[in-house]
């Protein structure tokens, strides 16, 4: 009798988007389990536009955004190779590489992804410079249940995490659009000026689930 309104209570809190304006994820430990899981609202992607700020110290492999769904483990991933010391967007499984960006540690960097299933190309602007395009996967959209996880990389739907992938640092500003953003709108996004927020995954109104050590705390700001 007593589960009852705790139950409700729970699913209340679950389902209630929370406006992280201003806050970061700290992920303040190297491990295998600490991660943040989203909820996103639609899923069926023909295109898309995902956008986000991170701060790290790692100089090894790691992710920054893991989506999987049962077919595709790495569905939507973005990904730093530190071997090769490249930024790679894996599209279906598929991925591009993107050498020569300067991932200084210890620093906020915004990375913008854009990809297209009808011309199957994908671009990254990191801190607003634009890469070259280049083709990984197209024909099909991102469909299905998808799993969106920050700071492990699935290597399943929704498991399958390693350790020496994970991330260590500080993350905010995630942003995901159903659609390609123009130059201006992603120059607006770095400069942390007026832009629409995502509408599939939104900061300022996002669900998710805290699994693990990873706190919400205010952002970073540096003194002018
Ligand atoms: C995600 O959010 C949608 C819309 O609010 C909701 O219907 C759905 O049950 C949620 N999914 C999970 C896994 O929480
Ligand atoms: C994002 O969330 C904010 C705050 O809830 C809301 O005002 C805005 O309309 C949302 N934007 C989109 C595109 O969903
Ligand atoms: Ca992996």
């Amino acid at each position: 009798m007593k589960l009852f309104p705790v139950l409700v209570m729970l699913t209340a809190c679950a389902a209630r988007p929370q406006d992280l304006s201003g806050k970061m994820f700290t992920f303040p430990l190297e491990s295998n389990r600490a991660h943040v899981r989203l909820n996103a609202s639609r899923l069926d992607l023909s295109s898309l536009t995902l956008c986000h700020r991170s701060f790290t110290d790692l100089k090894r492999d790691h992710v920054l955004f893991s989506m999987a769904t049962p077919v595709h483990s790495n569905d939507f991933l973005i990904f730093w190779d530190g071997t090769n010391k490249e930024i790679e967007p894996h599209i279906k499984d598929r991925k591009a590489e993107f050498g020569g960006r300067d991932y200084k540690p210890n620093m906020w960097h915004s990375i913008c992804s854009t990809w297209d299933s009808e011309s199957g190309l994908v671009q990254i602007w990191f801190n607003g410079l634009p890469s070259i395009r280049k083709f990984v996967s197209t024909g099909t959209n991102i469909v299905g249940p998808v799993i969106i996880i920050l700071g492990q990389e699935q290597d399943s739907h929704g498991g399958g995490f390693d350790i020496k992938q994970s991330f260590v640092g500080m993350m905010s500003d995630v942003h995901l659009w159903d659609h390609i953003l123009s130059s201006c709108e992603i120059q607006n996004y770095v400069d942390e000026l007026n832009f629409t927020p995502g509408n599939v995954l939104n900061w300022s109104a996002l669900e998710f689930e805290i699994i693990d050590r990873v706190l919400i705390e205010n952002k970073l700001m540096t003194c002018h």
